[in-house]
């Protein structure tokens, strides 16, 4: 089992005999104690022969496909817009239970077999339609700005083939494919700071806008149906709204609640799971609406911060339990390497979902 050196030390002080005798020249004698408090984490990284985080998960074919991203050390230096997380390519891992064995399947898309991308290969998702395989992908162009790539396969872990562009009018990072009872996919994606959205109004870019002011309204997502194909959007990127219970937009200064990456939707009786990550306060939070577009209202936490600066995940329902796939930085302590995980979840009768705490 692994533990995790907390809190690294409370000093104590301990008087010994001489401490009484401060009115004497003799020196204090004293001793040090450290105490060291373990705290054991939640679950365990899923593999250690690479660094992986972000990970989407699904089930096709009866079987867990995962598909993260691939940290690395490039020596890219570490700033507020995320330059350190330097991503060059995709591994797929899968399992046929949780707490089963987990294949890496090795490299399933490279950036230098993606034509329009510069760097920054971050969180992907995947979806099955048409008998084949698509992963969707956020990258840098050439001009520095995140879009949305796709890629497709016919198999779940690839190798996967990037198409020539990225998807027209697609920006940010962060893709979530969420295909709705009646068939139809929606793309859900979006990230302030490092993923550029705060320079999005009106689906225009402009690189002078800046992050908002605390009293102005949080920067909302976004969401675009699909076409059939799974290539393009099937129409104009629309904001999605979370609001508190009262129906009012949150602010940027309720950073506790308010949207910042990392969004994942899905279905449980009837109700859309808007969920997300807050970012700098580093919850993982969920809101319900009454259709993938919202608006959706705040519920509460998922998971409490993890050690590391992001969190980000994903829920599956697998033989009638759901699970959260989140990471952590359990296995190098660095922001930009991080490790995936995964834990069952508990929804309620009435559809609240149980707050996870990523220390036991
Ligand atoms: O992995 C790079 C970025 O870090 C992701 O796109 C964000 O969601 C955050 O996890």
């Amino acid at each position: 089992m692994r533990y995790h050196l907390f809190l690294v030390a409370a000093l104590l002080i301990i008087s010994v005999s001489s401490c009484n005798q401060t009115t004497s020249n003799t020196p204090v004698n004293r001793d040090t104690v450290i105490i060291q408090v373990k705290k054991e984490y939640l679950s365990a990284p899923l593999v250690s022969n690479i660094y992986t985080a972000d990970p989407s998960a699904h089930v096709f074919n009866g079987r867990i496909y995962i598909y993260p991203s691939h940290d690395t050390a490039t020596g890219a230096k570490e700033d507020n817009l995320g330059g350190h997380f330097d991503m060059r390519d995709y591994h797929i891992l899968s399992m046929d239970s949780i707490g089963g064995v987990v294949t890496d399947h090795g490299v399933a898309l490279d950036i230098k077999n993606v034509s329009w991308a510069s760097r920054q290969m971050w969180a992907p998702d995947a979806a099955f339609s048409n008998g084949k395989y698509y992963l969707y992908f956020p990258v840098k162009n050439k001009q520095g700005i995140f879009q949305i790539g796709v890629a497709v396969s016919n198999r779940p872990e690839g190798p996967f083939t990037a198409e020539p562009s990225p998807i027209s009018n697609s920006y940010s990072i962060d893709p979530c494919i969420f295909k709705d009872d009646d068939g139809k996919f929606y793309m859900y994606f979006g990230g302030i700071w490092g993923g550029q959205l705060q320079h999005w109004n009106n689906n225009t870019y402009d690189s002078s806008a800046k992050n908002r002011n605390a009293s102005e309204i949080a920067i909302l997502p976004r969401i675009a149906k699909l076409n059939p194909n799974m290539k393009s959007l099937g129409e104009e990127v629309k904001e999605i709204k979370i609001v508190d219970k009262e129906g009012k937009l949150f602010t940027e200064k309720d950073n506790d609640k308010r949207f910042f990456e990392a969004a994942w939707m899905f279905k449980f009786k009837g109700k859309y799971y808007f969920t997300y990550s807050t970012g700098d306060t580093h919850y993982l939070c969920y809101a319900t609406g009454n259709n993938p577009y919202g608006p959706f209202t705040y519920q509460g936490v998922l998971l409490k911060p993890v050690d590391g600066w992001t969190n980000h995940h994903s829920i599956i329902e697998f033989k009638k339990k759901w699970y959260l796939f989140y990471h952590d930085v359990q296995l190098s302590g660095k922001t930009h390497l991080r490790n995936v995980k995964v834990v069952e979840m508990k929804i309620n009768e009435d559809g609240s979902i149980q707050t996870l705490h990523s220390y036991k």
